[in-house]
């Protein structure tokens, strides 16, 4: 048995705990961080593409954008597409200046562990049976194995960033926490293709056969999705028959059509919005999507984990360096503000897009209604570029000067 101890021990190498554990670094505190997963794994693992600007300028601020402004692409707006038609929506215009970058997840993972790394965070990668104790007193435990090896980890916090099937939340009693879910009937079938970008910003379409989204990744590889039924298999699916899916799609009146190419990988994605009210029981916090899940629409989900870990790195830094628990009291209500605000953006997103097996008839002509107005009247544009583009942190600028230090 190896017996280890730490000031914060956290549970998940994603975005939310490899942010935290880097900011806790800086400002002198000690951490180690436990992964389920290889390292080679969690690098190659496609998940997110969008980077909100407060997102980015935060990267930027903690020294860690240099990958993401040289590979990274930045957009200064996206395209509705409905009735036949493309409409662009201004983000920057619409935002006083504001803009988002397109970069993958798995980039920004790379560029997190190479950071946690070379400033001396101990990452244990492929941990099993990670087990957590006394979550409720002042000393709480972590158990697991690495290889044959048994290991406990005694820390004063636990944070808890692994995910939505991670064990953290379950360590919260029942009875202590609030569930809200909303599950879609649908899923989104995502694509990675070999192929020349297709257009040069995203296109979110609306169409009577279902919503697609054309995404990028870089010069020479496309992500793509299109609505599907969330029980469907990619195995169903032939390349021809997704292609033609995704033409039918995004099928405009001008006959603009997609560049294909090489379809290298296939997986489906399901829908939901979830939230656990509270986020903090005891000495244990959680922060990103072990907390809540948003549908992808709104490109919301890895934000919101980056949102979360400054809300909690700033309040264990409170603690550690002036002994003052007020933002540690308050973090869950603190955090909870901003992810509802992405929860509600993305089911409105979700819901104005997509086209729902047996819903009203009237919902249809609603949505075309919205997607009207959104297009023609510069407050309701507005209101989507701002949410898009993120709502600042408390502060941002001043956060991420802050953290630096
Ligand atoms: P993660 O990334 O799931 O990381 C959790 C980590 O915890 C580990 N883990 C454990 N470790 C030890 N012991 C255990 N028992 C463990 N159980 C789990 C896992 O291995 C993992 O490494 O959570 P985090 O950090 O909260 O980050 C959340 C984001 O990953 C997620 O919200 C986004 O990917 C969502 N998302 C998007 N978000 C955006 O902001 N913009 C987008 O454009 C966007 N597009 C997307 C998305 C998610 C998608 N999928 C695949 C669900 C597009 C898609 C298709
Ligand atoms: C992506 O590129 O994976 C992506 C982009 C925008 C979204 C969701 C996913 O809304």
């Amino acid at each position: 048995m190896t017996l280890q101890s730490t000031q914060v021990c956290i549970i998940g190498a994603g975005p939310a705990g490899l942010l935290l554990a880097f900011i806790l670094k800086r400002n002198g505190i000690d951490c180690i961080i436990i992964e389920r997963q290889s390292r080679e794994a969690l690098e190659k693992t496609i998940k997110a593409g969008v980077l909100e600007h407060p997102t980015v300028e935060l990267l930027k601020d903690l020294g860690l954008g240099e990958r993401m402004m040289r590979d990274g692409a930045i957009h200064h707006g996206f395209e509705l597409a409905f009735g036949g038609q493309r409409h662009r929506i201004d983000l920057t215009q619409l935002t006083d200046g504001k803009f988002i970058i397109v970069y993958p997840q798995h980039e920004v993972i790379k560029d997190l562990i190479a950071a946690n790394l070379e400033s001396g965070i101990q990452i244990l990668f492929e941990a099993k049976d990670v087990t957590l104790h006394g979550v409720a007193t002042t000393n709480p435990i972590l158990r697991l194995k690495t290889g044959d090896e048994d290991r406990e980890i005694a820390a004063d916090f636990i944070a808890g960033c692994d995910g939505f099937h991670g064990p953290s939340r379950q360590a919260i009693p029942p009875d202590r926490r609030m569930e809200y879910t909303r599950t879609y009937p649908c899923g989104w079938f995502g694509i990675l293709c070999e192929a020349a970008p297709s257009s040069d910003e995203l296109i979110y379409a609306q169409s009577d056969d279902g919503f697609a989204l054309i995404s990028t990744r870089t010069p020479s590889v496309q992500r793509m999705y299109f609505q599907c039924d969330p029980d469907d298999d990619v195995s169903h699916w032939s390349d021809n028959q997704i292609w033609d899916e995704l033409q039918k799609r995004v099928r405009n009146n001008s006959g603009w059509r997609l560049k294909e190419g090489k379809i290298i990988q296939k997986n489906i994605v399901a829908m939901r919005n979830y939230v656990c009210e509270t986020m903090q029981y005891g000495r244990l916090f959680l922060a990103g999507d072990s907390a809540h899940i948003v549908p992808p629409t709104g490109a919301k989900g890895l934000n919101l984990a980056v949102g979360d870990a400054v809300v909690l790195s700033r309040a264990l830094i409170g603690f550690y360096k002036n002994g003052d628990e007020t933002r540690l009291i308050n973090y869950s209500e603190t955090a909870l503000n901003r992810i509802w605000r992405g929860e509600q953006f993305s089911s409105w997103m979700t819901d104005l897009l997509h086209d729902f097996k047996d819903e009203d008839p009237i919902n249809r002509r609603f949505r075309r209604s919205q997607l009207e107005l959104i297009v023609s009247s510069r407050a309701a544009s507005t209101m989507l570029a701002e949410n898009y583009v993120g709502l600042p942190f408390a502060a941002a600028e001043q956060i991420g000067k802050e953290l630096q230090s």
